[in-house]
């Protein structure tokens, strides 16, 4: 990714998703069983069919369905799609049984291998970084209560314009992404700048679907998180803060009331600081 001064734009942030998608996770489609496809894509297009029966959809509505599908590729926005519109409903049917902290969304924009951050538990940022300073806090414990030294806490957000290094242009590889490793007591410090509520991409098939439809393209701003530890499931959640406008009106329906934190201000007033804590399931 090369580092230029082109300002960022949205619609690229839902194409490079794609990409990012086909890197890491298309390889594991490939295994489903024929009578798992069969029966889910028997029952997928029977809800389809019902659909169009009782709303009795034209030959308009379907030509215009069929163009926006045909676009949403075009676009490179499936992956943005369907981690907006389904993917809540496969993160809580996958993490259901689980008894420590609540999961939420990847969404599109993890990227693996960020850097352990070289500045104490400073994310890596601009100089200049906007936004006000947070200090995320806490310990990793197993459901047990025993903290887990050494886990690993993997960050990334948007920054205080909404955007995502590696999926909007002109923003260092690595900003507002790392991977921190707790201490002997599972305790970690992460320095980072509070990120600004998301608006989706607009400008592609994604923002086509809002406005046909009267929506709006609003996720509260949100702190990505992937937490683990050798013996233990891995969470993958997001964190939301108080009193943001889109906190219980998220596009993605990301959001869970135990995942609202409530910074208050550090003592020199310059900046705000959270404490919350994750725990594991045993594997
Ligand atoms: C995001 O930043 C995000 O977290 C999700 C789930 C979808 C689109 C953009
Ligand atoms: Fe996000």
């Amino acid at each position: 990714m090369t580092s230029d001064t082109v300002a960022p734009a949205a619609a690229a942030s839902g194409a490079s998703a794609t990409e990012r998608f086909f890197a890491d996770k298309a390889s594991s489609a490939a295994a489903t069983p024929t009578e798992r496809v069969d029966l889910l894509a028997r029952e997928v297009l029977d809800a389809v069919h019902a659909t169009i029966r009782r709303h009795k959809v034209t030959y308009e509505e379907y030509n215009a369905l069929k163009a926006w599908l045909i676009g949403v590729g075009q676009d490179g926005e499936w992956p943005l799609f369907l981690d907006v519109w389904v993917e809540h409903v496969v993160e809580q049917v996958a993490t259901e049984s689980r008894e420590g902290s609540k999961g939420s969304i990847e969404g599109p924009y993890y990227v693996p291998g960020a850097p352990e951050p070289s500045a104490g538990t400073t994310l890596p940022m601009r100089e200049a970084e906007k936004g006000t300073p947070l200090l995320f806090q806490g310990q990793v414990r197993s459901v047990s209560g025993e903290p887990l030294a050494g886990a690993r806490v993997e960050i990334w957000h948007a920054d205080d314009d909404g955007y995502y290094s590696q999926f909007a242009p002109g923003i260092p590889e690595w900003n507002l992404r790392g991977s921190v490793i707790a201490d002997e007591a599972g305790r970690f410090r992460i320095h980072t700048v509070q990120p600004a509520p998301y608006q989706i991409p607009t400008d592609g098939s994604c923002g086509k679907l809002i406005a046909a439809a009267g929506w709006h393209a609003w996720r509260p701003a949100h702190l990505h998180m992937k937490v683990s530890a050798p013996g233990h499931h891995l969470v993958t959640t997001q964190l939301y803060f108080t009193g943001d406008e889109h906190v219980f009106d998220d596009i993605a329906s990301a959001v869970k009331p135990e995942l609202i934190l409530d910074p208050r201000p550090t003592g020199d007033g310059a900046g705000r600081e959270v404490t919350y804590d994750f725990v594991l399931d045993p594997a």
